[in-house]
């Protein structure tokens, strides 16, 4: 394109832009008229040299305010979560325990309890991780034909990926909370006890607010296999103490799985006398080296007897969704009184962050 445009000197005359000229003269006969060069033109013309620059998308917040991050359903990464927990009061739980103690079973039951009714006066508000949760769950529906029950093995790996649920009170009273479950496989946990390096890559255990063990009642109600099942659970502990993941403030449940089948084929064991006495035991051994240790007996998918299903989880589900040990930490009170209350959990979790890294 050209660069040249017409002008005219005489005041009043619009020949250079297509009007009538003043004198009636042709703009070649006109000597109040001439060619210059068009400022205008070269820049569009510069321009368009200018490739435009390509956007280089890496992640989804470069997106900026107007990008919408809708979740697949799959568990959650610790981004996520941390994203998630800053909109409400969130907790942060971690189960662990050997192979087939029941852990997956436990959360899958709270889901499942959720889908038909509110269960110890909440309400279910929501999930981000339905996929996740369907994906446990599925073994356990009758649909599925199975004679007895049955939970997908978690797999072995050190990717900590979190479920979610948000429940809120049934009378509405309180702002909805949000829970993060870390079900990690049985298998990590046995590797790590023996391993201290192994047991530090499960780096989520000093940011959890309830770290759960299992221990599985059904291996309780056999005599060969009951002793070695309460020492790998004192190991597991003191593992996690010794490798500097939990402290004299963390608060630790131990649940005592598949309490039907100690009530059923462990009765001809003492089963029941053997939990009390391991209960001692732990209590003597961890009580005055974490925040405290409380003990349950659940059955949360029970085959035997008339147990209903979920026994004896709603107390411990209850503390989990709403107790967190750092709100209770009186520098965490200045974010809770804060105008801004949704920054309160985030603010605890970059301090459980800051903590766990040594930054604090
Ligand atoms: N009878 C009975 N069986 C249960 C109960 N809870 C879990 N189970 C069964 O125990 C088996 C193992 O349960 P999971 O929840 O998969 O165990 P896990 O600890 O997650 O196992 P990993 O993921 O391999 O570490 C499954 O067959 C469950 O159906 C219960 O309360 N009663
Ligand atoms: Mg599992």
């Amino acid at each position: 394109m050209t660069n040249l445009k017409r002008i005219c000197r005489q005041e009043g005359c619009t020949a250079a832009t297509g009007g009538p000229c003043l004198e009636g003269l042709s703009f070649e006969e006109c000597s109040n008229t001439s060619l210059v060069e068009n400022p205008e033109i070269e820049a569009e013309e510069e321009e368009e040299e200018v490739p435009e620059a390509e956007t280089v998308v890496t992640s989804p917040h470069d997106l900026g305010s107007s990008y919408h991050h809708f979740y697949d359903g799959n568990e959650l990464t610790l981004d996520d979560a941390y994203a998630i927990s800053a909109s409400s009061l969130s907790t942060f739980v971690m189960i662990a325990g050997k192979a087939d103690s029941g852990k997956t079973t436990l959360l899958s039951t709270i889901y499942e309890i959720f889908q038909e009714k509110p269960y110890c006066g909440y309400s279910f508000a929501g999930s981000k991780t339905l996929v996740g949760f369907e994906k446990r769950s599925f073994l356990s529906r009758v649909a599925s034909g199975l004679d007895e029950p049955d939970t997908e093995r978690t797999k072995p790996d050190y990717d900590q990926k979190l479920l979610h649920l948000s429940a809120r009170i049934n009378d509405l009273s309180q702002i909805k909370r949000n829970i993060f479950f870390a079900d990690i496989s049985g298998e990590v946990f046995e590797r790590a006890i023996s391993d201290i390096e192994e047991m530090r890559r499960i780096t989520l255990i000093p940011r959890v607010d309830h770290f759960v063990v299992t221990i599985d009642g059904e291996r309780l109600s056999n005599l060969s296999t009951r002793n070695e099942t309460v020492n790998t659970t004192g190991l597991l502990i003191r593992a996690c103490i010794e490798a500097g993941m939990i402290d004299n403030t963390m608060k630790i449940d131990i649940i005592f799985t598949k309490y039907d089948i100690v009530q059923s084929k462990g009765v001809e064991f003492n089963t029941d006398q053997y939990i009390e006495q391991t209960i001692t035991s732990l209590k003597r051994k961890f009580e005055d080296k974490v925040g405290c240790i409380k003990f349950f007996k659940v059955a949360a998918r029970p085959t035997q007897g008339d147990f209903e299903i979920g026994f004896g989880l709603e107390t411990p589900f209850i503390s989990w969704l709403t107790e967190s040990p750092y709100a209770d930490k009186k520098n965490f009170n200045i974010f809770l009184d804060s105008p801004d209350s949704s920054r309160a959990d985030f603010d605890m979790f970059e301090y459980k962050f800051n903590k766990s890294e040594g930054v604090m």
